[in-house]
């Protein structure tokens, strides 16, 4: 069954791969499974068709069938836990690999996101200057306590999983601001993500996408 996704029709990093289709384009390739991509323009997003798909009108979406998914954690553990490459088969080792999965988007993402909205949302605020080290020195906190757990492994709890999926993709978002070359364990961590060829060619299709010429005419 063929699957969509949505991704911006234009992503405001310009194909940095920052945008969350990323990830499920990478989950995707990971699983080996062909997808189709639906731009949506940011007026479109937030239209009756789109809000169909999507309640908060966002992206990304996935559809397959008649199965309509929103919410990436959510698209990742669907694609994982139906082919195989993303999730153990041990039982234990499984749980464990969601956790992570938790963990990236629940406690590592958050104080990542709130440094991007004080920054590029909130940054005419009087009061943005002031909040910006709060937040990156949280970030850093826990940055520091991910750096130690993972200590000198590869990935972190045994094989590559969607767990670690999503912690390359969320430190990736860190980056920018120059905090994750802070913890070099954790940047030969991400380098080694990006270096996964499943990850290469979502990374080059979300950019060829972002930066394909629109049609004459
Ligand atoms: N929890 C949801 C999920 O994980 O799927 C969050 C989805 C979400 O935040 N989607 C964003 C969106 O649709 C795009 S990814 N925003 C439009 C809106 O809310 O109106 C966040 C994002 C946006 C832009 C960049 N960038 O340009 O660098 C990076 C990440």
């Amino acid at each position: 069954m063929t699957v969509t996704i949505t991704a911006f029709e234009r992503s405001p990093d310009g194909g940095m791969g920052l945008a969350r289709d990323t990830r499920v384009r990478w989950a995707l390739e990971e699983a080996g499974l062909p997808y189709a991509v639906r731009p949506v323009s940011f007026t479109a997003m937030k239209e009756p068709a789109h809000l169909a798909v999507h309640p908060f009108g966002q992206i990304p979406t996935y559809e397959e069938g008649d199965l309509v998914l929103f919410e990436s954690g959510a698209i990742i553990f669907h694609v994982a836990s139906r082919h195989p490459g993303l999730l153990p088969d041990d039982a234990q080792a499984r749980a464990r690999a969601i956790t992570w999965m938790f963990a990236a988007l629940n406690t590592v993402e958050p104080p990542i996101l709130e440094l991007i909205t004080v920054k590029f949302i909130e940054g005419d605020k009087p009061w943005s200057k002031e909040r910006m080290p709060l937040i990156a020195d949280r970030i850093r906190h826990r940055l520091g306590q991910l750096s130690a757990r993972l200590g000198d492994a590869e990935w972190l709890d045994g094989a590559f999983s969607a767990g670690d999926l999503l912690m390359v993709s969320v430190l990736l978002r860190t980056r920018p601001s120059g905090i994750l070359n802070e913890f070099p364990s954790l940047a030969a961590y991400v380098a080694r993500g990006e270096a996964r060829p499943a990850y290469q060619r979502a990374f080059a299709a979300q950019l060829a996408f972002n930066t394909a010429k629109p049609a004459a005419g």
